[in-house]
Protein backbone atom coordinates (compact mmCIF):
# COMPACT_ATOMS: atom_id res chain seq x y z
CA UNK A 1 0.00 0.00 0.00
CA UNK A 2 1.65 3.36 -1.40
CA UNK A 3 -0.89 5.18 -0.41
CA UNK A 4 -0.80 5.18 3.19
CA UNK A 5 2.90 6.24 2.95
CA UNK A 6 1.80 9.49 1.00
CA UNK A 7 -0.90 9.96 3.92
CA UNK A 8 1.26 9.61 6.42
CA UNK A 9 4.08 12.20 5.47
CA UNK A 10 1.44 14.41 4.21
CA UNK A 11 -0.04 14.85 8.04
CA UNK A 12 3.49 14.52 9.55
CA UNK A 13 4.35 17.89 7.84
CA UNK A 14 1.71 19.83 6.69
CA UNK A 15 -0.80 22.19 8.65
CA UNK A 16 -3.97 19.89 9.45
CA UNK A 17 -6.66 22.17 8.58
CA UNK A 18 -8.21 19.54 6.39
CA UNK A 19 -9.58 16.04 7.08
CA UNK A 20 -9.34 14.49 3.13
CA UNK A 21 -11.48 11.75 2.07
CA UNK A 22 -8.30 8.69 2.55
CA UNK A 23 -7.43 8.84 -1.23
CA UNK A 24 -4.23 9.78 -2.68
CA UNK A 25 -5.15 10.85 -6.29
CA UNK A 26 -1.81 10.26 -8.44
CA UNK A 27 -3.27 10.47 -12.20
CA UNK A 28 -6.21 11.14 -13.72
CA UNK A 29 -7.70 11.89 -17.30
CA UNK A 30 -11.39 12.92 -17.81
CA UNK A 31 -13.79 11.81 -15.36
CA UNK A 32 -11.39 8.83 -14.01
CA UNK A 33 -8.97 8.97 -11.50
CA UNK A 34 -6.39 6.51 -10.33
CA UNK A 35 -5.13 6.14 -6.78
CA UNK A 36 -1.23 5.40 -5.75
CA UNK A 37 -1.77 1.58 -5.74
CA UNK A 38 -3.25 1.64 -9.19
CA UNK A 39 -7.04 1.44 -8.30
CA UNK A 40 -9.63 3.63 -10.56
CA UNK A 41 -11.97 5.88 -9.05
CA UNK A 42 -14.75 8.26 -10.60
CA UNK A 43 -14.69 11.71 -9.72
CA UNK A 44 -17.66 13.10 -8.43
CA UNK A 45 -16.59 15.81 -6.92
CA UNK A 46 -13.98 17.77 -10.02
CA UNK A 47 -12.21 19.98 -6.91
CA UNK A 48 -15.11 21.87 -6.42
CA UNK A 49 -16.31 22.36 -10.07
CA UNK A 50 -12.87 23.53 -10.64
CA UNK A 51 -12.84 20.33 -13.53
CA UNK A 52 -15.99 21.21 -15.00
CA UNK A 53 -13.69 20.41 -18.75
CA UNK A 54 -12.60 17.11 -16.77
CA UNK A 55 -9.30 16.34 -16.11
CA UNK A 56 -5.68 17.17 -18.33
CA UNK A 57 -8.84 18.38 -20.32
CA UNK A 58 -6.50 17.52 -24.68
CA UNK A 59 -7.08 21.06 -25.74
CA UNK A 60 -6.22 22.79 -22.27
CA UNK A 61 -3.41 20.82 -22.33
CA UNK A 62 -2.07 21.53 -25.86
CA UNK A 63 -2.78 25.84 -25.07
CA UNK A 64 -0.30 25.40 -21.80
CA UNK A 65 2.27 23.53 -23.47
CA UNK A 66 2.76 26.06 -26.49
CA UNK A 67 2.49 29.14 -24.08
CA UNK A 68 5.00 27.58 -21.66
CA UNK A 69 7.12 27.63 -24.91
CA UNK A 70 6.70 31.37 -24.97
CA UNK A 71 6.16 33.33 -21.75
CA UNK A 72 4.58 32.39 -18.76
CA UNK A 73 4.77 35.79 -16.59
CA UNK A 74 5.27 39.46 -17.28
CA UNK A 75 2.95 41.04 -14.25
CA UNK A 76 0.94 43.72 -15.11
CA UNK A 77 3.68 46.52 -14.90
CA UNK A 78 3.77 46.11 -18.63
CA UNK A 79 1.31 44.21 -21.36
CA UNK A 80 1.48 40.88 -22.62
CA UNK A 81 -0.29 39.44 -25.74
CA UNK A 82 -2.36 36.96 -24.14
CA UNK A 83 -4.40 39.12 -21.71
CA UNK A 84 -6.18 41.04 -24.14
CA UNK A 85 -7.57 38.07 -26.07
CA UNK A 86 -8.36 36.33 -23.07
CA UNK A 87 -10.28 40.00 -21.31
CA UNK A 88 -12.34 39.64 -24.97
CA UNK A 89 -13.11 35.96 -24.50
CA UNK A 90 -14.03 35.97 -21.16
CA UNK A 91 -15.85 39.25 -21.63
CA UNK A 92 -17.88 37.53 -24.43
CA UNK A 93 -18.74 34.39 -22.96
CA UNK A 94 -20.18 36.28 -19.51
CA UNK A 95 -21.95 39.03 -21.73
CA UNK A 96 -19.90 42.20 -19.85
CA UNK A 97 -17.97 45.04 -20.46
CA UNK A 98 -15.15 44.79 -18.84
CA UNK A 99 -13.24 42.47 -16.50
CA UNK A 100 -10.50 42.63 -13.81
CA UNK A 101 -8.77 39.27 -13.57
CA UNK A 102 -7.71 37.96 -10.56
CA UNK A 103 -6.36 34.22 -8.60
CA UNK A 104 -8.32 32.96 -6.15
CA UNK A 105 -12.13 33.44 -6.01
CA UNK A 106 -11.42 34.79 -2.39
CA UNK A 107 -9.47 37.40 -4.29
CA UNK A 108 -12.29 37.63 -6.86
CA UNK A 109 -14.84 37.86 -4.11
CA UNK A 110 -12.15 40.71 -2.24
CA UNK A 111 -11.92 42.40 -5.50
CA UNK A 112 -16.56 42.52 -6.21
CA UNK A 113 -16.20 44.33 -2.49
CA UNK A 114 -13.64 46.88 -2.93
CA UNK A 115 -15.34 47.60 -5.92
CA UNK A 116 -19.12 48.35 -4.69
CA UNK A 117 -17.57 49.86 -2.18
CA UNK A 118 -15.64 52.72 -4.33
CA UNK A 119 -18.82 52.66 -6.37
CA UNK A 120 -20.76 53.65 -3.40
CA UNK A 121 -18.53 56.24 -2.12
CA UNK A 122 -17.93 57.78 -5.04
CA UNK A 123 -21.10 57.37 -7.79
CA UNK A 124 -23.68 56.53 -5.28
CA UNK A 125 -22.66 59.36 -2.79
CA UNK A 126 -22.62 57.07 0.49
CA UNK A 127 -20.42 58.78 3.02
CA UNK A 128 -17.07 57.74 2.99
CA UNK A 129 -16.07 54.58 5.33
CA UNK A 130 -19.78 53.33 5.09
CA UNK A 131 -21.15 51.68 2.98
CA UNK A 132 -22.75 48.84 3.13
CA UNK A 133 -22.41 44.99 1.99
CA UNK A 134 -25.88 42.78 2.26
CA UNK A 135 -25.18 39.08 2.71
CA UNK A 136 -26.94 35.99 3.28
CA UNK A 137 -27.20 33.13 5.77
CA UNK A 138 -25.13 30.21 5.29
CA UNK A 139 -23.19 32.22 2.50
CA UNK A 140 -19.42 30.48 1.52
CA UNK A 141 -17.06 33.09 -0.54
CA UNK A 142 -13.94 32.14 0.77
CA UNK A 143 -11.50 32.42 3.57
CA UNK A 144 -9.64 35.57 3.85
CA UNK A 145 -10.40 37.61 7.01
CA UNK A 146 -12.51 40.24 5.21
CA UNK A 147 -15.02 36.92 3.68
CA UNK A 148 -15.14 35.37 7.11
CA UNK A 149 -16.01 37.98 8.11
CA UNK A 150 -19.32 37.74 7.35
CA UNK A 151 -19.68 34.38 7.24
CA UNK A 152 -22.47 32.84 9.78
CA UNK A 153 -20.64 29.59 10.36
CA UNK A 154 -19.23 29.93 13.42
CA UNK A 155 -15.45 27.42 12.99
CA UNK A 156 -14.94 29.94 10.10
CA UNK A 157 -15.04 33.00 12.25
CA UNK A 158 -13.92 31.42 15.93
CA UNK A 159 -10.39 32.78 16.77
CA UNK A 160 -9.74 34.86 13.67
CA UNK A 161 -11.23 38.12 14.95
CA UNK A 162 -11.19 40.90 14.70
CA UNK A 163 -13.32 41.35 11.61
CA UNK A 164 -13.81 43.93 9.18
CA UNK A 165 -17.45 45.69 9.56
CA UNK A 166 -19.91 46.97 6.73
CA UNK A 167 -21.58 43.65 6.42
CA UNK A 168 -25.68 42.64 7.33
CA UNK A 169 -26.76 38.94 7.31
CA UNK A 170 -29.95 38.35 5.95
CA UNK A 171 -31.92 34.96 5.69
CA UNK A 172 -31.30 33.16 2.16
CA UNK A 173 -34.13 32.83 -0.33
CA UNK A 174 -36.57 35.76 1.29
CA UNK A 175 -36.21 38.51 -0.66
CA UNK A 176 -39.00 40.54 1.33
CA UNK A 177 -35.58 40.38 4.15
CA UNK A 178 -33.45 42.22 1.34
CA UNK A 179 -36.10 44.96 0.88
CA UNK A 180 -36.17 45.34 4.86
CA UNK A 181 -32.39 45.52 4.94
CA UNK A 182 -31.52 47.99 2.50
CA UNK A 183 -30.84 51.80 3.80
CA UNK A 184 -29.19 54.70 1.79
CA UNK A 185 -25.99 53.56 2.56
CA UNK A 186 -26.57 50.15 0.60
CA UNK A 187 -23.76 49.68 -2.23
CA UNK A 188 -24.19 45.50 -2.78
CA UNK A 189 -25.79 42.47 -2.48
CA UNK A 190 -23.69 39.65 -2.49
CA UNK A 191 -25.23 36.29 -3.41
CA UNK A 192 -24.70 32.62 -4.70
CA UNK A 193 -27.32 32.15 -7.08
CA UNK A 194 -27.43 28.31 -5.15
CA UNK A 195 -25.31 27.35 -1.77
CA UNK A 196 -23.16 25.13 -2.73
CA UNK A 197 -21.29 24.71 1.18
CA UNK A 198 -24.69 25.23 2.83
CA UNK A 199 -25.40 21.78 1.02
CA UNK A 200 -26.44 22.79 -2.39
CA UNK A 201 -29.15 24.97 -0.99
CA UNK A 202 -31.39 26.67 -3.45
CA UNK A 203 -33.69 29.69 -3.72
CA UNK A 204 -37.36 29.46 -4.10
CA UNK A 205 -38.38 30.26 -7.53
CA UNK A 206 -38.08 33.88 -8.52
CA UNK A 207 -35.79 34.97 -5.89
CA UNK A 208 -32.95 35.80 -8.09
CA UNK A 209 -35.66 37.99 -10.25
CA UNK A 210 -36.63 39.69 -6.94
CA UNK A 211 -34.08 40.39 -5.51
CA UNK A 212 -32.41 41.68 -8.93
CA UNK A 213 -35.88 43.80 -9.33
CA UNK A 214 -35.04 45.41 -5.32
CA UNK A 215 -31.30 45.60 -6.09
CA UNK A 216 -32.40 47.78 -9.43
CA UNK A 217 -35.25 49.72 -7.29
CA UNK A 218 -32.73 51.00 -4.64
CA UNK A 219 -29.79 51.33 -6.88
CA UNK A 220 -28.03 48.72 -5.31
CA UNK A 221 -25.57 46.65 -7.37
CA UNK A 222 -26.54 43.18 -7.67
CA UNK A 223 -23.37 41.03 -7.07
CA UNK A 224 -23.64 37.25 -8.17
CA UNK A 225 -20.93 34.53 -6.96
CA UNK A 226 -20.94 32.01 -9.80
CA UNK A 227 -17.14 31.07 -8.70
CA UNK A 228 -19.01 27.32 -8.06
CA UNK A 229 -22.01 27.43 -10.21
CA UNK A 230 -20.66 29.30 -13.28
CA UNK A 231 -19.24 27.66 -16.50
CA UNK A 232 -22.13 25.13 -17.14
CA UNK A 233 -22.34 23.53 -13.53
CA UNK A 234 -26.07 24.10 -13.30
CA UNK A 235 -27.22 23.65 -16.80
CA UNK A 236 -26.89 26.86 -17.67
CA UNK A 237 -23.91 29.17 -18.73
CA UNK A 238 -24.13 31.02 -15.61
CA UNK A 239 -26.62 30.01 -12.67
CA UNK A 240 -28.32 33.44 -13.03
CA UNK A 241 -29.35 32.63 -16.45
CA UNK A 242 -31.95 29.94 -14.86
CA UNK A 243 -34.38 33.48 -13.78
CA UNK A 244 -32.97 35.64 -16.55
CA UNK A 245 -31.01 37.80 -14.72
CA UNK A 246 -27.97 39.74 -15.18
CA UNK A 247 -25.65 40.86 -12.51
CA UNK A 248 -24.16 43.87 -12.30
CA UNK A 249 -21.36 42.38 -10.87
CA UNK A 250 -20.14 38.89 -11.72
CA UNK A 251 -17.64 36.83 -9.88
CA UNK A 252 -16.08 33.76 -11.28
CA UNK A 253 -12.99 31.43 -10.61
CA UNK A 254 -12.50 27.66 -10.40
CA UNK A 255 -13.67 26.47 -13.95
CA UNK A 256 -12.28 28.93 -15.49
CA UNK A 257 -8.79 27.80 -14.63
CA UNK A 258 -9.60 24.52 -16.92
CA UNK A 259 -7.92 22.45 -14.08
CA UNK A 260 -4.55 23.87 -14.33
CA UNK A 261 -4.52 26.35 -12.35
CA UNK A 262 -6.14 29.40 -10.26
CA UNK A 263 -7.42 32.01 -12.75
CA UNK A 264 -10.83 34.27 -11.08
CA UNK A 265 -12.21 37.62 -12.06
CA UNK A 266 -14.45 40.24 -11.70
CA UNK A 267 -16.85 41.62 -14.42
CA UNK A 268 -19.06 44.26 -14.72
CA UNK A 269 -20.50 47.24 -16.60
CA UNK A 270 -17.87 49.47 -18.18
CA UNK A 271 -19.31 52.32 -16.46
CA UNK A 272 -19.13 50.39 -13.06
CA UNK A 273 -15.62 48.97 -13.45
CA UNK A 274 -14.35 52.49 -14.01
CA UNK A 275 -14.38 53.67 -10.75
CA UNK A 276 -10.93 51.65 -10.81
CA UNK A 277 -7.92 54.27 -11.19
CA UNK A 278 -4.24 52.60 -11.95
CA UNK A 279 -3.16 51.80 -8.79
CA UNK A 280 -6.43 51.33 -6.91
CA UNK A 281 -5.83 47.02 -7.22
CA UNK A 282 -3.98 44.54 -8.52
CA UNK A 283 -2.46 41.36 -8.36
CA UNK A 284 1.31 40.03 -9.22
CA UNK A 285 -0.37 36.91 -11.18
CA UNK A 286 -3.71 38.09 -12.02
CA UNK A 287 -3.76 38.08 -15.52
CA UNK A 288 -0.70 36.42 -16.39
CA UNK A 289 0.03 34.93 -19.94
CA UNK A 290 0.14 31.05 -18.94
CA UNK A 291 -3.03 32.35 -16.77
CA UNK A 292 -4.52 34.04 -19.93
CA UNK A 293 -3.91 31.02 -22.35
CA UNK A 294 -5.59 28.73 -19.82
CA UNK A 295 -8.49 30.61 -19.46
CA UNK A 296 -8.91 31.01 -23.17
CA UNK A 297 -9.00 27.35 -23.65
CA UNK A 298 -11.16 26.38 -20.36
CA UNK A 299 -14.47 28.90 -22.20
CA UNK A 300 -13.26 27.37 -25.85
CA UNK A 301 -13.77 23.75 -24.58
CA UNK A 302 -17.07 24.44 -22.70
CA UNK A 303 -18.12 25.69 -25.53
CA UNK A 304 -17.26 23.96 -28.30
CA UNK A 305 -18.05 20.62 -26.69
CA UNK A 306 -21.58 22.06 -25.79
CA UNK A 307 -20.60 21.35 -21.99
CA UNK A 308 -23.59 23.60 -20.40
CA UNK A 309 -25.98 21.49 -22.27
CA UNK A 310 -24.70 18.25 -21.54
CA UNK A 311 -24.76 19.42 -17.80
CA UNK A 312 -27.80 20.27 -18.17
CA UNK A 313 -29.09 16.80 -19.76
CA UNK A 314 -26.63 14.81 -17.61
CA UNK A 315 -27.59 16.28 -14.26
CA UNK A 316 -31.55 15.72 -15.32
CA UNK A 317 -30.59 12.00 -15.87
CA UNK A 318 -28.47 11.76 -12.68
CA UNK A 319 -30.91 13.01 -10.38
CA UNK A 320 -34.15 11.52 -11.96
CA UNK A 321 -32.05 8.33 -11.64
CA UNK A 322 -31.02 9.23 -8.00
CA UNK A 323 -35.18 9.20 -7.24
CA UNK A 324 -36.00 6.72 -8.45
CA UNK A 325 -33.44 4.48 -5.92
CA UNK A 326 -36.42 5.59 -3.25
CA UNK A 327 -33.55 4.91 -0.56
CA UNK A 328 -34.36 4.42 2.99
CA UNK A 329 -31.65 6.76 4.59
CA UNK A 330 -32.26 9.58 2.35
CA UNK A 331 -34.02 12.72 3.40
CA UNK A 332 -33.88 14.95 0.10
CA UNK A 333 -32.40 14.84 -3.35
CA UNK A 334 -31.82 18.73 -5.00
CA UNK A 335 -29.99 20.37 -7.33
CA UNK A 336 -29.41 21.70 -10.84
CA UNK A 337 -27.40 20.49 -13.95
CA UNK A 338 -24.22 18.89 -12.67
CA UNK A 339 -24.81 20.13 -9.00
CA UNK A 340 -26.53 17.71 -6.61
CA UNK A 341 -26.86 17.49 -2.90
CA UNK A 342 -28.00 14.25 -1.46
CA UNK A 343 -28.89 14.83 2.13
CA UNK A 344 -28.91 11.84 4.36
CA UNK A 345 -31.51 11.28 7.14
CA UNK A 346 -30.01 12.32 10.55
CA UNK A 347 -30.71 9.17 12.55
CA UNK A 348 -28.66 7.55 9.62
CA UNK A 349 -25.51 9.01 10.47
CA UNK A 350 -23.50 11.69 8.73
CA UNK A 351 -22.91 11.73 5.19
CA UNK A 352 -18.97 11.44 5.53
CA UNK A 353 -19.66 7.86 6.13
CA UNK A 354 -21.30 7.23 2.84
CA UNK A 355 -18.19 9.13 1.62
CA UNK A 356 -15.61 6.64 2.64
CA UNK A 357 -17.90 3.29 1.71
CA UNK A 358 -18.57 5.24 -1.66
CA UNK A 359 -14.62 5.77 -2.28
CA UNK A 360 -14.30 1.93 -1.19
CA UNK A 361 -16.59 0.89 -4.21
CA UNK A 362 -14.65 3.76 -6.63
CA UNK A 363 -16.61 6.73 -6.23
CA UNK A 364 -14.95 9.63 -5.18
CA UNK A 365 -17.24 12.14 -3.65
CA UNK A 366 -17.44 14.59 -0.34
CA UNK A 367 -19.82 15.48 2.12
CA UNK A 368 -20.77 19.29 2.82
CA UNK A 369 -21.27 20.39 6.56
CA UNK A 370 -22.60 16.68 8.04
CA UNK A 371 -25.50 15.17 6.08
CA UNK A 372 -25.16 16.50 2.67
CA UNK A 373 -23.09 14.09 0.12
CA UNK A 374 -21.88 16.34 -2.86
CA UNK A 375 -22.09 14.92 -6.44
CA UNK A 376 -20.41 17.17 -9.00
CA UNK A 377 -18.77 15.59 -11.58
CA UNK A 378 -16.93 17.18 -14.37
CA UNK A 379 -19.39 18.29 -17.13
CA UNK A 380 -18.19 16.33 -20.19
CA UNK A 381 -19.28 12.66 -17.92
CA UNK A 382 -21.42 10.32 -20.22
CA UNK A 383 -24.27 8.22 -19.86
CA UNK A 384 -22.16 5.12 -19.32
CA UNK A 385 -20.02 6.58 -16.58
CA UNK A 386 -22.96 8.43 -14.92
CA UNK A 387 -24.44 4.58 -14.87
CA UNK A 388 -21.39 3.28 -13.87
CA UNK A 389 -21.37 5.52 -10.49
CA UNK A 390 -24.74 5.05 -9.73
CA UNK A 391 -24.49 1.12 -9.56
CA UNK A 392 -22.20 1.41 -6.62
CA UNK A 393 -24.03 4.75 -5.16
CA UNK A 394 -27.22 2.52 -5.04
CA UNK A 395 -25.32 -0.47 -3.34
CA UNK A 396 -24.75 2.34 -0.89
CA UNK A 397 -27.49 4.16 -0.63
CA UNK A 398 -29.66 0.88 -0.58
CA UNK A 399 -28.51 -1.63 1.23
CA UNK A 400 -26.78 0.63 4.28
C1 LIG B 1 -12.00 24.91 0.43
C2 LIG B 1 -16.59 24.80 0.25
C3 LIG B 1 -17.20 24.47 -2.03
C4 LIG B 1 -17.00 29.16 -3.39
C5 LIG B 1 -17.75 30.30 -3.67
C6 LIG B 1 -15.86 31.67 -3.38
C7 LIG B 1 -15.04 30.59 -3.10
C8 LIG B 1 -15.62 29.31 -3.10
C9 LIG B 1 -19.20 30.18 -3.98
C10 LIG B 1 -13.59 30.80 -2.81
C11 LIG B 1 -14.79 28.16 -2.77
C12 LIG B 1 -14.32 25.96 -2.20
C13 LIG B 1 -13.21 26.29 -1.25
C14 LIG B 1 -12.68 24.94 -0.88
C15 LIG B 1 -13.86 24.03 -0.87
C16 LIG B 1 -14.86 24.68 -1.74
C17 LIG B 1 -16.23 24.67 -1.19
F1 LIG B 1 -17.08 23.65 0.66
F2 LIG B 1 -15.63 25.14 1.04
F3 LIG B 1 -17.53 25.72 0.30
F4 LIG B 1 -16.95 24.30 -3.25
F5 LIG B 1 -18.43 24.43 -1.67
N1 LIG B 1 -17.17 31.51 -3.65
N2 LIG B 1 -15.22 27.01 -2.52
O1 LIG B 1 -17.56 27.93 -3.38
O2 LIG B 1 -12.77 30.35 -3.83
O3 LIG B 1 -10.63 31.14 -2.87
O4 LIG B 1 -11.18 28.72 -2.76
O5 LIG B 1 -10.66 29.79 -4.97
O6 LIG B 1 -11.43 23.85 0.73
O7 LIG B 1 -12.04 25.91 1.16
P1 LIG B 1 -11.22 29.99 -3.60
Amino acid sequence: MKSQKFIDVTEKYGAQNYKPIPVVISHAKGVWVWDADGKKYIDMLSSYSALNQGHLHPAIIKAVKQQLGRVTLTSRAFYNDRIGEFFKAVTGACKMDKVLPMNSGAEAVETAIKLARKWGHTVKGIPENSAEIICCKDNFHGRTTTVISFSTEPQYRAGFGPFTPGFKIIEYGNAEDLEKAITPNTAAFLVEPIQGEAGIVMPPAGYLRKTREICSAHNVLFIADEIQTGFGRTGKLFCCEHEGVKPDVLIIGKALGGGIMPVSGVLSSAEIMSVFKPGDHGSTFGGNPLACAVGIAAINVLIKEKLVQNSAKMGAYFINELKKLQSPIVKDIRGKGLFIGVEIKKECGTARKYCEQLMHLGVLSKETHDQVIRFAPPLNIKKQEIDWALERIKSILINN
